[in-house]
């Protein structure tokens, strides 16, 4: 069953160019509500355990060097129907065939620097938060 709790990071090219604000104001007008958030850097060694997942992809190092490349925001959202929800606001991974409107379509500069995270199930959405929050700072 869906929960009602996602993950996002705002990733570095979007805080790089201004975009959090803008951000944030798109995820709050979707019905999203803000959990918990943090405006932190992730050292190569923290982006590399975050997206261990990808680490056999051919991508891996260039993604790991990207998300440890500047300041991020790292939120837990909450909203019904949380984890598809926020993906279809944040559209496709490559911004060439996201949606109109969708928050990478605005933002992505590539399939790589694509502005934004989303979890992409309840379970992950779970150890991601997990990853950036203690328990006294998830409400
Ligand atoms: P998702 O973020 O839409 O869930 P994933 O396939 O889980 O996409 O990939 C994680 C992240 O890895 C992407 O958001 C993007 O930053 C990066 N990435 C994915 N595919 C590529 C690629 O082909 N080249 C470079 N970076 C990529
Ligand atoms: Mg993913």
């Amino acid at each position: 069953m869906a929960t009602n709790r996602t993950f996002t990071m705002i990733k570095p090219d979007a805080v790089a160019d201004g975009n959090m604000g803008a951000i944030l104001k798109m995820i709050e007008d979707a019905g999203f509500k803000i959990i918990s958030m943090k405006y932190t850097r992730l050292t190569a060694e923290l982006a590399g355990q975050f997206y261990a997942v990808h680490k056999e992809r051919p991508f891996y190092g260039e993604l790991v060097d990207y998300m440890s490349s500047g300041p991020i925001v790292a939120a837990i959202l909450e909203k019904d129907n949380a984890v598809a929800d926020f993906r279809t606001l944040i559209g496709a991974t490559n911004p060439a065939e996201a949606a109109e409107g969708t928050i990478r379509k605005l933002f992505a500069k590539s399939i790589g620097e694509n502005a934004v995270h989303g979890s992409d199930s309840d379970e992950n959405a779970e150890i991601e938060g997990n990853f950036y929050f203690s328990q006294y700072e998830r409400f």
